[in-house]
């Protein structure tokens, strides 16, 4: 829920701290954050804020590697702005934890009102989450999970099912290539993982797995790590070209690697999607990979929604509200094929 002018005037002035900043600490502790985040004026204009009641949220992004990625952060952007009654900081993790960990201890240090983690990989987290909860200060897990032996040690978590967008890709190769009375040969299928060890990846990967595990005639043959990234799928699904070309899947897990896989098929001569000789499969079902889809260079795009800002506000409030918000929460979700889209909906759906 976004809330309105009034909810948040009623916020602000109901608001009780309990925790004790002071307008110094508040200036010294939030210097280096702001200063790479925003610049100086910025830390003048917050300082002030801050005193009035603002709700402080501190985002750990993971990076920008993909469109993705850019839709999440600006999500959260635009929704904890000032406006709505938030004062938000920002940090990008370029995709390593140990980053993630020392911002997660600097904005301990500052104390922050509410932690809000978008954890690159699912493990190694106990020690500084647990640093948080001795600190009083909620986290709220968004996107990937952690994986932690304490699960107290974060408040929520919300996200996507990515083991269920893996199954039903699985479902959807599977129908397809029945009406296309292929379901007894031989299908060859090349795997282009995303970032080792995150939800993501895990996720949608046991999802093929299975899938592969459950059809005698289905064989991955090989797995390359493309990072979610169109440059390191580039390389990786390229080198594998130049071995061999008989292939009849290249199931990308993410629309920048789907791109990625694309441009090597081409520098290869290889047809690929509706009308060519391979199978692509991707997930996220951002704009462009929408288009590529509607254009028919994608034969199936898995919807993973970026959206999370207000769903992360939605718990904030509960929290704000003295309620217990759900432990886990999954956003719905669904597939298209060429024949499904319209540029009409492709534009409807804003990233
Ligand atoms: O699929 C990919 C991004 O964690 C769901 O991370 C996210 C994934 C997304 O880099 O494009």
């Amino acid at each position: 829920m976004i809330p309105t002018e009034s909810t948040n005037k009623n916020r602000i002035k109901n608001r009780v701290k309990n925790r004790i900043r002071t307008a110094a600490g508040f200036a010294t502790l939030l210097m280096p954050t702001l200063l790479s985040g925003c610049g100086s004026s910025t830390m003048v204009q917050t300082e002030t804020e801050a005193s009035d009641g603002l709700i402080s949220v501190a985002f750990s992004e993971v990076g920008a590697e993909s469109d993705w990625r850019v839709a999440n952060s600006e999500s959260m952007r635009t929704t904890f702005t000032t406006e709505n009654g938030y004062e938000f900081y920002f940090e990008d993790a370029k995709g390593k934890q140990e980053n993630q960990i020392t911002t997660l201890r600097n904005y301990i240090l500052q104390g922050v009102d509410y932690i809000v983690l978008d954890p690159v990989i699912e493990t190694g987290w106990d020690e500084v989450l647990e640093e948080a909860k001795d600190a009083g200060i909620p986290v709220i897990v968004v996107d990937r999970m952690v994986d932690v032996e304490d699960e107290t040690l974060y408040t929520a978590w919300v996200g996507s099912d990515f083991q269920k967008e893996g199954e039903m890709a699985v479902e959807w190769l599977e129908t397809y290539l029945e009406e296309q009375g292929r379901s007894e040969e031989e299908i060859k299928i090349l795997h282009v993982t995303g970032t080792a060890g995150s939800s993501a990846q895990l996720g949608r990967t046991a999802g093929l797995e299975n899938g592969v595990e459950a059809h005698e005639n289905w064989e991955i043959i090989a797995q390359v790590a493309g990072e979610f990234t169109q440059a390191k799928a580039y390389e990786e699904v390229s080198e594998i070209l130049q071995q061999t070309s008989d292939i009849d899947v290249i199931y990308c897990e993410n629309d920048d690697s789907a791109f990625g896989a694309i441009q090597a098929l081409e520098e290869a001569g290889i047809t690929y999607g509706t009308d060519g000789d391979v199978i692509l499969i991707s997930f996220d079902a951002t704009e462009a990979g929408l288009t590529a889809c509607m254009e028919g260079k994608l034969n199936l795009n898995v919807e993973c929604n970026p959206m999370h800002g207000p769903r992360v506000e939605e718990i904030i409030q509960q929290i704000e509200a003295g309620e217990t918000p759900e432990k886990t929460q999954y956003v719905e979700e669904t597939w298209f094929t060429p024949e499904m889209l319209t540029g009409e909906l492709i534009e409807s759906r804003g990233y």
